[in-house]
């Protein structure tokens, strides 16, 4: 399992990133190249188990995260970049809700405004890629016919006209047989996503996410409901007072 954490510049992704994986980064480590480190997932059960049968090898689940770097538009044409994001089973996206003039940020600190606008660098992303899927399916309809690429084309173009209305792949509903026809695409806004709600250090997690929930207007986001597309879609909310 590898997740991806994404999020606008500047918001605690490597931060983030160090917690989930104790990685040491030196401080010179380059913000636009990514990290990619490993954390091991706790399991009582496996504990309990090795403790009774004192097994020569014990493997924990595992999962991997990697910090691409910022995101935006221009990150999302780079090879390298797209390249990262893409291989990734889920994403984590950091969205700031901190206050700290020190810490540069695009405007006023408005989480729901960068949940949009990072979900819809991610549609365009997949838009693009259709698109010149679509293109490259027409022209060979054109020479045969092929009930297989015609099934291909009907599903782009639902795919298309669902992103046109500016809602990400992951709440398209889609056959099991249609999945397997987009894994090949590793289309980004199908991921399941995460939100980690970076909020101001805090006494009271509990209650200070719930006002932040409150404060920035990010019940809507907070409970829209888990697409069909994939079981394990998921939103849910983190906070970052252990930042
Ligand atoms: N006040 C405050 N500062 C924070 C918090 N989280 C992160 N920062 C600071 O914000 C700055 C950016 O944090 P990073 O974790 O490097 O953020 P990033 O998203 O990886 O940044 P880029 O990779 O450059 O896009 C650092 O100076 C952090 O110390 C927070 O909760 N509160
Ligand atoms: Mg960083």
């Amino acid at each position: 399992m590898k997740t991806g954490i994404i999020g606008l510049p500047q918001v605690g992704k490597t931060s983030l990133f160090r917690i989930l994986t104790k990685a040491q980064l030196s401080a010179s480590a380059n913000p636009r190249e990514a990290h990619v480190g490993v954390a091991k997932v706790p399991d009582e059960r496996l504990d309990r188990l090795a403790a009774q049968y004192n097994p020569k090898k014990l493997t924990h689940a595992a999962v991997e995260y990697v910090d691409v770097g910022a995101i935006g538009q221009e990150a999302l044409k780079e090879s390298g970049y797209l390249g990262h994001l893409r291989q990734v089973d889920a994403l984590a996206h950091v969205v700031r809700a901190f206050e700290d003039d020190s810490i540069p940020h695009v405007g006023l600190i408005d989480p729901l405004r960068d949940i949009k606008n990072v979900e819809f660098d991610l549609m365009v992303s997949d838009l693009g890629q259709i698109e010149k899927r679509l293109e490259r399916v027409e022209k060979d309809l054109k020479k045969m016919r092929s009930a297989d690429l015609e099934k291909e084309f009907e599903l782009l173009n639902r795919a298309k006209a669902h992103l046109e209305t500016e809602r990400p792949l992951r709440e398209l509903e889609v056959t099991p047989e249609d999945k397997k026809r987009f894994r090949g695409f590793m289309f980004l806004s199908e991921k399941p996503i995460l939100y980690v709600l970076n909020i101001s250090e805090s006494t009271e997690l509990g209650k200070d996410l719930e006002d932040a929930v409150a404060k920035y207007k990010l019940g809507d986001v907070a409970s829209r409901p888990n697409s069909g597309a994939t079981p394990r879609s998921m939103i849910r909310w983190f906070i970052g007072a252990m930042l």
